[in-house]
């Protein structure tokens, strides 16, 4: 709000929530019968007041405007990605398309870089020094390249999407021998991706289809996934994500799968190659792959721990419907969150699929695995050791060459 005079025969003063009390006095006998101009007649004018002074001259008085000495920062200007609060509505930043803040203190508009991506040529951004991209409501068409310590943050999974336009990994971070990054993706959506190509065994093919995340450090990247929906994404290898050497937390996430996929062929939602998977509140669903683990491959020296989490109605044209393990998988939780079920396999290992390994294992406390409509099938465990397990019970272990037993 601008300065407006009071125009009166005998008085001009602002009106505001406190000049109006002090024009009051002033004009209607106030204790002294002072008056607030210098030509007043009275000896002492100590105890006048001046007006509201505008230092800056941007029409604000500093009543209004919250900088006073900053003729760009008042009420009627426009919120710009500095880290000040330039429209002094007490928010600072708030409402802006994408802003990406340096651990170095810099801030930094994207938006433009952002807004260049379109669904058949999305914007690859390279994000290479450590900091914080903020992300409004909107869907954007892009794929980030990270290679350094960064999180990335929407206005809400609801609100903001991420989209590779069927091209590209949503998400890829990049491999660091000495010291692996860390990257945290919170409060969005990721659709669209179609991985990132990857040599391997003389092999190429896409994997990763909303993040890629390699890394040959002795220590892994950590990657922390929260409140994030992925659905549309597709890969070879990892429909969703594709992961070695690289710790992943998953935390209140839906990944759901393309229905009629012919794309993938191992791991519909993950695969995972000497990487740990710590999923909390996270649904897999509607994955297929052709050959091996419609929802999730785990392959040596991989984990998957799921805590009040469901791997449920996955799909594979061989072994592991669900999953495919050559690791530890362990569920815990309630019957009513937790669970395997409504996995199908087209050989064995509706359920989980324990491949040849000392490692591979699952111990469910707790979980769901199904029963008629929902169940397993053709069965809840199997390895190439045991015949197929069927539960009745929630908590039992498993490991691939000596089959199962309730806890
Ligand atoms: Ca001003
Ligand atoms: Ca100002
Ligand atoms: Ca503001
Ligand atoms: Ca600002």
């Amino acid at each position: 709000m601008s300065r407006l005079p009071l125009t009166s025969a005998s008085c001009q003063l602002p009106i505001g929530a406190i000049w109006f009390a002090l024009a009051f006095a002033a004009c209607h006998g106030g204790d002294d019968h002072d008056k607030p101009h210098s030509d007043d007649t009275e000896v002492d004018d100590s105890d006048d007041t001046a007006p509201p002074a505008d230092d800056d001259g941007d029409g604000y008085t500093t009543e209004d405007d919250c900088d006073d000495g900053d003729a760009a920062v008042n009420p009627m200007a426009t919120e710009l990605c500095d880290l000040v609060d330039n429209n002094c509505d007490g928010a600072t930043d708030e409402g802006l398309a994408a802003c990406f803040y340096g651990a170095d203190g810099s801030a930094a508009s994207i938006e433009d870089l952002l807004a260049a991506g379109v669904e058949t040529a999305p914007a690859e951004l390279v994000l290479s020094s450590p900091g914080r991209l903020v992300l409004g409501a909107g869907e954007w068409f892009a794929s980030l390249r990270i290679s350094a310590d960064v999180t990335i943050e929407g206005a809400g999974s609801d609100q903001t999407t991420l989209s590779g336009g069927a091209l590209l990994s949503v998400v890829v971070v990049e491999d660091n021998p000495s010291v692996p990054y860390g990257v945290n993706i919170s409060s969005l959506s990721m659709v669209s991706g179609l991985g990132s190509e990857l040599h391997q065994d003389d092999a190429r093919f896409p994997a990763g289809g909303a993040l890629f995340c390699r890394s040959t450090a002795d220590s892994p990247t950590e990657i922390l996934i929260e409140d994030v929906v992925v659905s549309e994404t597709l890969a070879e290898r990892g429909g969703v994500i594709y992961a070695s050497g690289c710790d992943v937390t998953i935390r209140d996430a839906v990944f759901t799968g393309v229905e009629g996929n012919t794309t993938t062929r191992i791991g519909g939602a993950m695969y995972l190659v000497a990487s740990s998977v710590s999923a909390t509140n996270v649904t897999v669903t509607g994955f297929t792959s052709s050959q091996l683990a419609g929802g999730i491959y785990i392959d040596v020296n991989s984990s998957l721990t799921m805590v009040n989490s469901l791997v449920v109605n996955n799909s594979s044209g061989s072994l592991g419907g669900n999953i495919y393990s050559l690791g530890p998988v362990v569920c815990e939780g309630s019957t009513a969150t937790a669970g395997v079920r409504g996995g199908v396999s087209d050989d064995i290992g509706g359920g989980v699929y324990l491949g040849d390994d000392l490692n591979a294992t699952v111990t469910s406390t707790g979980c769901d695995w199904g029963s008629g409509g929902d169940d397993n099938n053709p069965d809840d465990v199997a390895s190439d050791y045991f015949s197929g397990a069927q539960f009745s019970t929630e908590s039992f272990a498993c490991d691939a060459y000596d089959g199962c037993a309730a806890l």
